[in-house]
């Protein structure tokens, strides 16, 4: 591993060193893997969760997940705890999950339903809106107006929950938002419920398990059950004699599958901003191999009740990704959402969920082993690819290696974006 000779100096506050880490950005080699402490080093975790984690719109959870009025969850980022909260108005909320008596966590479940927010310490009490609403034995002059939860910022794109824990957010997730609507929308989301939910655990660092994510380079070698569903021409390849006509096949049938779906009113056509805006992102509409309705075992619809008002089985995958810490396919029968949460420099935790039309019922129209086997495989084969990444990265032998001009493109793409948004977050922070 090549070390920095730069000098070293301790930012004042959190006593990281963030000359290094500059030197290392700064040096980063285009085209390569970044260089071994981004994946190994706890300063650069925490910097990693200062930078991107609490600057940026991080993806937490699917609407339906909170259905009905008190329905929370709770999510951990880093330090930071925020309680996502559906008030009675059907609005949903997010607060610090932290009485500002003195400190205290409020909730310590993962999800639940309640009514006013309680802190078990000395029981002061938060309405879902956060007000605090009662408080023993604070005085006369106590103002409980200057004591509510504080607020984190929150979208429901779609029934997809972002969240940020800046005080300003980036103000760009409003275009994302706008321009991601009409692609999400008829999928209907927020009419789902949660089928399945897994969480698992990876012992490797969280860009690891991002730009794994971000190439399809490793499927062919890697994923006999996702490469059912999948054409093989779609995850890119080096153009030759020997793959021309299946590339132009391939081409033809988006074409066509294309035009069938915008005349139904579904949006297709990719967007690719992963790497040209603080809130990066990227869609698009494919179709899918064999019987081409969904990505199970056997590519035909896993929930014979299909989602919103479709009829047609044959939608293709709309996927959506999002920087730092997202990827979600939309099909016509269920929808599949992952959320990358970092754990620290070498662990990583990836929650997936599933969700079916709300009056789908299990046993009848789906089974949870069927609609949830291609991905449950599918992440755990990730996972090993992650951890042995990072078994390697570890080794002194570690140098960073080039990626494809022709399937890594956008593992580039996030590797781009996280330098750039590091470089800008630490400059503005000095
Ligand atoms: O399909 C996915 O979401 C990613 C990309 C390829 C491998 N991995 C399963
Ligand atoms: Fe919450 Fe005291 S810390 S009531
Ligand atoms: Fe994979």
């Amino acid at each position: 591993m090549t070390t920095t000779t730069a000098p070293v100096t301790l930012h004042p506050r959190t006593g990281r060193a963030d000359a290094m880490l500059a030197t290392l950005l700064e040096r980063r080699r285009p085209g390569h893997s970044l260089e071994a402490p981004f994946y190994l080093s706890e300063d650069i975790f925490q910097a990693d969760l200062e930078h991107i984690f609490r600057r940026h719109w991080i993806f937490v959870a699917v609407a339906p997940q909170l259905p009905e009025p008190g329905d929370f969850i709770t999510v951990d980022i880093g330090a930071d705890s925020v309680l996502i909260v559906r008030d009675d108005d059907m609005q949903l909320r997010a607060f610090h999950n932290v009485c500002r008596h003195r400190g205290s966590r409020l909730c310590d479940e993962h999800q639940g339903s309640l009514g006013n927010i309680v802190c078990p310490y000395h029981q002061w009490t938060y309405d879902l809106e956060g007000k605090l609403i009662h408080a023993d034995h604070m005085g006369e002059t106590f103002l409980r107006e200057q004591h509510h939860l504080h607020k984190v910022h929150l979208r429901d794109l779609e029934g997809l929950i972002f969240i940020c824990l800046a005080d300003e957010p980036p103000a760009d997730f409003e275009e994302v938002a706008a321009r991601m609507r009409p692609y999400l929308a008829p999928h209907k989301l927020s009419e789902c419920k949660v089928a399945a939910q897994v969480e698992i655990l990876e012992q490797g660092n969280w860009k690891l398990t991002m730009e794994n994510n971000r190439e399809c380079y490793h499927c062919v070698g890697n994923h006999p059950e996702l490469t059912i569903s999948l054409y093989e021409h779609g995850f890119g390849a080096q153009p030759g004699p020997q793959n021309a006509e299946g590339i132009a096949q391939f081409e033809q049938i988006v074409r066509d599958s294309h035009a069938r779906w915008e005349a139904m009113g579904l949006p297709s056509a990719r967007i690719e901003e992963l790497d040209t805006r603080v809130t990066g992102f990227r869609t698009q509409r494919l179709p899918l191999d064999r019987a081409g309705e969904s990505q199970t075992m056997n590519t035909e619809v896993a929930c014979r009740k299909l989602l919103a008002d479709f009829t047609d089985k044959s939608l293709g995958g709309l996927s959506f990704w999002t920087q730092p810490n997202s990827w979600h396919h939309f099909m016509s029968d269920h929808v599949v959402s992952f959320s990358v949460i970092p754990l620290s420099a070498g662990r990583t935790m990836v929650r997936t969920t599933w969700c079916v039309h709300k009056d789908a019922v299990e046993g009848v129209d789906y089974t949870v082993e069927n609609l949830t086997a291609v991905w449950n495989a599918t992440n755990d084969q990730d996972r090993r690819l992650v951890e042995f990444s990072q078994a390697g990265v570890a080794s002194s032998a570690y140098q960073p290696g080039p990626y494809s001009p022709f399937t890594e493109g956008l593992v580039e793409a996030f590797c781009v974006w996280y330098v750039d948004r590091m470089r800008v977050s630490l400059t503005a922070s000095r």
